[in-house]
């Protein structure tokens, strides 16, 4: 890593799936069991709170008996240890990264341990299941709190950073995710045309693999810590 002076790492869903965490798009993924215009939209919110609530309560409750692999601690070992400019972002609502140690560290796609009041737009951490009654703490207003992930139509959370950040780097990787959901599956481009060399870490090719100098297929717990040692 020490010819790099600036890097970017962008994770999905597959850096989590050996610590126990569904991923979306494979065989027996999340969108496979359930209709994502149902739970992952501001539509499917306004017509069925209740049924947005409980999805995401059974997801944060699961997350209370998961631990960091093998890969999450690899990357936490790489920012420690690395002198330049590192950013994380990770397209993940789980805190895996974190309970991992990496503090650079941007969640574009929220977190499920947060809430949002619809109403007058605070964020707080929380850790308990979200109802159809819950009270902002702020406003005190019942009824709009959600959580405080980012579903399809809605924009991203921190993108002016992450955009300066790829503008500037130069070595781009990309770690378990499929590539298909944007605007992350262009951060290859992006990152590319600013002169980055572009590493894919995945157990298969994702949609944009045509744009990576540079692949390992396998599962992350063995090809991350192999990557970054
Ligand atoms: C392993 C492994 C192991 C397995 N080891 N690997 C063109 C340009 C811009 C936008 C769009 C566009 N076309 C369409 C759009 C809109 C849309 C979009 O991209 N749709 C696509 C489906 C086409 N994007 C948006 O709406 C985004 N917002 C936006 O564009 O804002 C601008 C805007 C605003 C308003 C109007 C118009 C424009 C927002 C997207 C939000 C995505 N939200 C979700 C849910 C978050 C909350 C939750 O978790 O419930 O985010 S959807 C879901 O997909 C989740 C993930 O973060 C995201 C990405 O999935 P990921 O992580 O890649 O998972 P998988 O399952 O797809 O892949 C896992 C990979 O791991 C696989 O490759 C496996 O092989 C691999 N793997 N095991 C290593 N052990």
């Amino acid at each position: 890593m020490s010819k790099f002076s600036s890097i970017v790492i962008l994770t999905g869903a597959g850096i989590s799936a050996e610590s126990g965490i569904d991923t979306f798009r494979d065989s027996n993924g999340i969108w496979s069991k359930v209709d994502y215009r149902e739970v992952a939209t501001p539509e499917g919110f306004a017509r069925n709170p209740g049924k947005v609530h409980a999805f995401y309560n059974k997801r944060r409750r699961g997350l209370r008996a998961v631990r960091p692999n093998a890969a999450h601690e690899a990357l936490a070992r790489l920012e420690a240890g690395f002198d330049g400019s590192f950013l994380l972002v990770t397209q993940n609502i789980d805190n895996l990264h974190e309970a991992a140690g990496s503090r650079k560290l941007l969640h574009m796609h929220g977190e499920v341990n947060a809430a949002l009041c619809q109403c007058c737009g605070m964020r707080w951490p929380w850790t308990e299941d979200l109802t159809i009654n819950s009270q902002c703490q702020w406003c005190k207003t019942t009824g709009q709190m959600r959580v405080d992930v980012v579903w399809f139509g809605e924009m991203p959370y921190r993108m002016d950073e992450i955009d300066a950040a790829l503008t500037n780097c130069d070595l781009f990787v990309s770690i378990g995710t499929s590539g298909n959901v944007y605007p992350a599956a262009g951060f290859v481009e992006q990152a590319k045309a600013a002169g980055a060399h572009t590493v894919e870490l995945n157990l298969e090719p994702s949609e944009g693999y045509s744009f990576f100098d540079e692949a390992v297929y396998g599962r992350a717990t063995e090809v991350v810590p192999l990557f970054v040692e």
